[in-house]
This record gives structure tokens, sequence and C-alpha cells, in this order.
């Protein structure tokens, strides 16, 4: 028997970007953990990651490449063989190009995999032939305009052991990020730090926090307001640094002035003497962290809300402070559009708003339209605001859709071409990460299954049988990855040591940022009418985003589609724990099982979880069938503005495949 073990990390959208290490028995993965070594991982995968060699042989792992014999959406699908599905994806981008033009084509593609190689090599292919390009986020896009305007929104998350406050935002650490909470524990130990948690429902970090205040969503910029207010009034805030740091200080006092503790209470239902305390804690600690998530960025408001966190932070000084200031995202020195080569766009070519595919894709005025798409790494029918839509775009027959995937999901089902991927113990790569300063290593455990491939091999391949001549469109994955390293890291280096910890430089020059809101103070959306519920969709402890929903295990551990609902709203409409309620408004309905949890903030219902269609045998259950197309002026989607009716449902209706 052969054994040795591998070191690689998890490619997934999670800010911990975990350095793993592969036990590989005669060719095979029979065990993974966390590098024991790791400063984050500390020999510890989550609930979703632990087993994560089963997935190289789920079940339904893609394993050849696909061509599409039923009606687009219908998932029937024929074997064929790579020769072909490259022939036909050139001879129909090629064509699509003669006819319309290269920015007839677009590329669609999310965080899937952080790894640089999976995410970014096929950028090259588009840039190379002046495909249309796109910007924007799904994710969170209110922070990226902020940070774009000088904001700082996060720090070397280790430095958190040394706050003495720690400000949860509407985040779910330990589901989300569970690894970012040794430095909380730290925090706790070394300087009794308090942890508090300000989010709509009792999580499992707001149980494991030491206060819980629970928060009607979306009056999070009033709360903030009130913040400042009482920051200011009762002159606790560091107006000398505040100062020096904000462009336009004496105007955000003025907006913040009216914002009295009673005046907040009313609206976040958070008690005036509560706003009271939270703010001389949040500006005396010395140093604060806010933590924030990205949920509470989901409205139309969503700027606002980061830029008022981003004032708090100033106002006390925090960020002067080893382990204070505003914490969202953060990630290492490392260029993945040196990976990507938007130099080899012949010319610059036109760019849409990834968050709004479903609008491209229905667009008649566009000219020249988009006829041929190429989608990784993210599954659009389900995570995308407005999915109608984007079935609607997806369905279009002209429509010339490749796919490239692990597992047949609700996009696969649109693909003319599906291309199978390798899986990150299948390939090498190396990424970044938006939780933390190291870059990591990934090498392959095992040989691909089947066919896959990785997407740096589809390039080559695809840029060959299209007859481009570009060199950069032939580089390894190897030197394809090595192109995002900053010039103080080797690959060969990374390569033997797993990790490198490479924090950007601190500019010494920060501009003063804007800290008054264009607009005022936002307002909490309002309920269409009184019997309606404002619905959240926070991520699930067992799946990552869509991924895993599809796992056997993963869907044991998880349950069911479930709707956490508060005990006095669950009595209001005579609902019980377990009961089959249907989900609904004027854009669909979703089935799930009624949960009646304390903590709730009333109003509110919660499905957490990204369950999808295809996966599942029972009800549909997929929440952006009901979310509203709404985006803040940056492009945030306001996933969050998203209002339901409840409504009891009996289970002969809503047996396999209704709805
Ligand atoms: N297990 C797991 N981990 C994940 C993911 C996953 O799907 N599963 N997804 C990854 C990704 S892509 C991301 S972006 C991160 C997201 O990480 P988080 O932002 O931490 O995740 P969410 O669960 O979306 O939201 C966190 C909390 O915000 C609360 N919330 C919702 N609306 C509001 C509001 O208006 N105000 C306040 N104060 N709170 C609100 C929700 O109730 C929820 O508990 O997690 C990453 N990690
Ligand atoms: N209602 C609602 N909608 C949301 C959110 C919410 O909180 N509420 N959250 C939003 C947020 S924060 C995010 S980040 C997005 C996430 O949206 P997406 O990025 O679309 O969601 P994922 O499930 O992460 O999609 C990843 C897909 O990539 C595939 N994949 C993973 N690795 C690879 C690879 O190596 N190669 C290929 N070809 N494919 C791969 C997976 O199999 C999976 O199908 O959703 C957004 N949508
Ligand atoms: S999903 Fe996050 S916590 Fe889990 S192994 Fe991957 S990086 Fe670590
Ligand atoms: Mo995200």
């Amino acid at each position: 028997m052969t054994s040795r073990t591998i070191k690689g990390c998890c490619p997934l959208d999670c800010q911990d970007s975990c350095s793993w290490v592969a036990q590989v028995e005669n060719g095979r993965v029979v065990r993974m953990a966390g590098a024991p070594d790791h400063p984050i991982t500390r020999g510890v995968l989550c609930a979703k990651v632990r087993d994560y060699e089963t997935r190289l042989d789920a079940p339904d792992r893609l394993l050849h490449p696909l061509l599409r014999t039923g009606p687009k959406g219908s998932g029937l699908f024929q074997r064929i063989s790579w020769d072909e599905a490259l022939s036909r994806i050139a001879e129909r981008y090629s064509a699509i190009i003669a006819h319309h033009g290269a920015e007839a084509l677009l590329p669609v593609n999310f965080a899937g995999s952080l790894g640089v190689v999976q995410r970014r090599a096929l950028m090259r292919l588009f840039h190379a032939l002046g495909a249309s390009r796109f910007h924007g986020s799904i994710c969170g896009q209110s922070g990226n305009a902020l940070a774009a305007e000088g904001h700082a929104l996060g720090f070397d998350p280790e430095e958190v052991a040394d706050s003495h406050l720690v400000l949860l935002w509407g985040t779910n650490l330990l589901t989300t990020a569970p690894h970012s909470w040794h430095f909380i524990k730290a925090a706790r130990e070394r300087h009794g730090a308090r942890v508090i948690c300000i989010d709509p429902r009792r999580t499992r970090t707001a149980a494991a926090s030491d206060e819980h205040l629970s928060i009607r969503p979306g009056s999070d910029a009033v709360l903030a307001a009130g913040l400042a207010h009482v920051a200011l009034q009762e002159g606790l805030a560091d107006l000398d640094y505040a100062k020096a740091a904000a462009s336009d200080f004496d105007a955000f006092c003025e907006q913040v002035a009216p914002w009295t503790p009673e005046r907040v209470s009313q609206l976040c239902g958070i008690g005036p003497n509560t706003v009271v305390r939270l703010a001389r804690e949040l500006t005396e600690a010395r140093p604060a962290v806010i933590r924030a998530g990205i949920a509470p960025q989901q409205t139309q408001d969503g700027e606002t809300f980061v830029r008022l966190l981003s004032a708090l932070a100033i106002l006390g000084g925090h960020p002067t402070r080893r382990g204070g200031g505003l914490m969202i995202e953060t990630g290492p020195d490392f260029h993945e559009a040196r990976a990507a080569r938007p130099d080899l766009m012949p010319s610059p070519t036109r760019s849409f708003d990834m968050a709004r595919l479903g609008e491209t894709l229905t667009n008649d005025a566009l000219s020249p339209p988009i006829k041929g798409l190429m989608i990784w790494g993210t599954n659009p029918v389900v995570t995308q605001p407005d999915t109608g839509r984007v079935r609607q775009g997806l369905n279009r027959e002209d429509l010339f859709t490749v796919v490239i995937e692990h597992v047949p999901t609700d996009t696969m089902a649109f693909a003319d071409i599906v291309l199978p991927s390798t899986m990150q113990l299948e390939h090498f790569d190396v990424q970044g990460a938006w939780g933390h300063h190291y870059i990591s290593v990934n090498h392959p455990a095992v040989t691909p299954r089947g066919e896959a491939k990785s997407h740096g091999e589809i390039l080559r391949l695809l840029a060959r049988r299209m007859g481009l001549t570009e060199p950069a469109l032939q580089e390894s994955d190897e030197a394809i990855a090595a192109a995002a390293l900053p010039e103080r890291v080797e690959l060969e280096a990374l390569k033997e040591r797993g990790w490198i910890k490479c924090s950007p430089l601190r500019s010494m020059l920060s501009p003063r940022v804007s800290l008054r809101t264009s607009g005022g103070v936002p307002l909490p959306a309002a309920a269409p009418s009184p019997g309606h519920l404002q619905l959240l969709t926070p991520k699930g402890h067992f799946f990552l985003n869509t991924t895993f929903a599809d796992m056997r295990r993963h869907q044991q551990s998880a349950g069911r589609p479930t709707l956490e609902m508060s005990r006095e709203d669950a009595a209001l409409r005579g609902l019980g724990d377990g009961s089959m309620v249907e989900v609904r408004n004027d854009r669909g309905s979703v089935y799930a099982h009624l949960t009646v949890v304390d903590g709730m903030h009333h109003g509110v219902v919660a499905l957490p979880g990204k369950w999808w269609n295809m996966a599942m045998a029972g009800p549909r259950s997929a929440v952006n069938d009901l979310t509203v197309p709404a985006w803040s002026p940056a492009g945030q989607p306001a996933y969050n503005e998203t209002f339901v009716e409840i409504l009891w449902s009996c289970p002969h209706q809503t047996g396999h495949g209704a709805g």
C-alpha cells in the first residue's frame, strides 16, 4: 500500500480559506484534515468540508462532456467526446463572432472556486477574443464600492485577539467563517473583551455572544446614526482623529444630530437605554472591532450601511489601534487580474453588471445581443436576484450556452454543452483569500475522475481549436497561477510551504473619506401590507451557497428546507413547529417546514441555505424565486427587501414535484 499526504486548500467562497492535508492511499483520498500548523485553520475543517473527498465520487458527479438533447431547462443530455464538445463550441463561438462580433460573447463567473486558475484562466480566452466583460458582484458589492472610495474595510484578522470589544454586526461567524472565532476567543481571554451580536435572528453566533440585540432588518443605518449621535453628544468620539480621517466631518455630525436614541429605538426595536449603552461601550473600548457580515449590505441602501459602520469605527478612533476598526473583508497582496490578462483585449470592450444577468440576457435593445455564454463557478439560476428572468434569458433558443460544472445544477440544465470540471483534489491551483492574509497553494491529490479537466486545460484546448496563437493562451496552470503572485512570493517557496502570509502594504497616506451619506439615513423597507413578513435568506451551516445542497450527507445534516418564524408571528397565524408552509409573494412561491424560534425579530422569517430545485426530489425551495429585482446604486442585489405571506399548506398538495 502506498500512502502519502498532500497539501491543499479549500477553494470555497468562504473567508477562512483553510489549508488542508489530504491522505492518499492507493490513489484514493481516504481522509482530509485541516492543516495543523496553519495559523487560521489550526487542524480543523468545517462541517461542510471535513469529508470533501466524498464529493469526488458523488453519484451525480459530471464525468464527461454532454450535449443537450431535450428542451432547455429539461436537464436532458447525451454524452459526447471532448473532441466533439470542443469542435461544437469553437464552431458556434466563431459563427457568433462572424455574424455579430465578439462582443456577442459573454463569460459569466463568480467565486464557486477561489482558485486563480479555476476562476481566471478562461478570462484570457474571452479577453483575447474581444468578448463582452462583466463587472459588479452578487456578494458584497456595497463594500466594494466603499473600499474603492478609500474606506478601510478590513485588517489582519489575527489582530482581533487584541480587541477589547467585538461588535458582530449582521454576521453569523460560527457558521460562515468559523475559524475567525479563534481570535475572538483570544480577545475574550486576553482582554476580557465583550462580544455583542446585532442580528434579527438568534443564530449560533448570537447565542455564543455575551449579548444579542435582535434588530429589525434594514434598520442598521438608523442604529449606526443613533450610536454616532450619542458618541458625539456625550463627547466620547476621538474628534482629532475623526476630523483628520473624514473629508466632511461637520456635515456628518449634522446628519446624525436628529437621531436620538428614542427615535432610533422606535425603528430598530432596540431599547433607547441599550442604544446609549452600546454607543458608550463602542466608543470607549480601546479598541473595538466592528465585524460586519455581507447580509446587512443586501438592501438598496447597502452603501449607506457600510459608510455608517466606517464612520463609527472612525469616531471611536479604532483604526489607530491594533485589533481595532471595521472588518468586513480583507485579503493578502495577490493580483488576480494579472492571471486574467485584460491586456489581451484588442480594444476596450463593453461590460455588464454580473448581478443583472436576467436583464442582460433579455434586453432586446442590446447591439449586438448576447448570443454565446460560458458559465463557470456560479449557479445563477439559484443565486441571482430575479431568477425568473435569468431562466427566461437562458431559455432563449438563439443563445448558445456552455456550462462548466462539477455536478448537474439548475443552471447546467439550460446548457447546450456541459464540460466537466476538475475538483480541488484533482488540480493544481493557488489562491488568495477574502478573510485573512495568507496565499495558499493547492497540490492535486489524485488524478481527475472521468474526463474532468482543469480550467487551464480547457483554455488551452479551446484556444487551439479556435486557431488562436497568442502564447498566453497556452501557458501552464502553474504559470497562470504564478502570474497572480506578488513580487515578494516565489511559486516554488509557496509550493513547498503550503501558505505564505503576505499582508497588503499599509498605505501611509490614506485618503480622507466621506462619512456623510447622500440621501440621508435610510429607513428600513416596509411591508407592502400588514400580513406580509420580511424574508431573510441567510447562509446554511452545511452548504456553501448552493454547493453541497445536492450531497446526501449535507442534506441530512441540514435537515430540510426550513422557515424560521418568531413565536409571536406563528401564534398569530395558528402555525406550529413542523407545519408545511407555502412562502409566497407576487413573484412566486416556495415550500418549507416551519420552525418556531426564540430571539427572532417579529415580522421577520428566514429560510437559511440555498436549496435548489434539481437537487431535490421534493417541492421547490429555491429562495431567489421570491427575491425582488432591486439593487443599490452600486449594484448590490437587495435580496433582503423581500416580503412574503406564509400559508399553511396541506402535505398532499406539496408532494413530489409540486409547485
Ligand atoms: N456555512 C456557510 N458559510 C459561508 C457561506 C455559506 O453559504 N455557508 N457563504 C459564504 C459567503 S459567499 C458569504 S458572502 C459569507 C456571508 O457571511 P455572513 O454575512 O455572516 O452570512 P449571512 O448568513 O448571509 O448573514 C449573517 C447574518 O446577518 C443577519 N442579517 C440579515 N439581514 C440583516 C440586517 O438587515 N441587519 C442585521 N444586523 N443582520 C442581518 C442574518 O440573520 C444572518 O444571521 O459567508 C460565507 N461562508
Ligand atoms: N437570496 C439570496 N441570494 C444570494 C445570497 C443570499 O444571501 N441570499 N448570497 C449571495 C452571495 S453572498 C453570493 S457569494 C452568491 C453565491 O452565488 P454563486 O457563486 O452562484 O453560488 P455558489 O453556490 O457558490 O456557486 C458555485 C458554483 O460553482 C461551482 N464550482 C465550484 N468549484 C468549481 C470549479 O472548480 N469549477 C467549476 N466549473 N465550477 C465550480 C459549484 O459546483 C457551484 O455550482 O449568492 C448570492 N445570492
Ligand atoms: S468552507 Fe471555509 S471553514 Fe470550511 S474548510 Fe472551506 S475555508 Fe475552511
Ligand atoms: Mo458571498
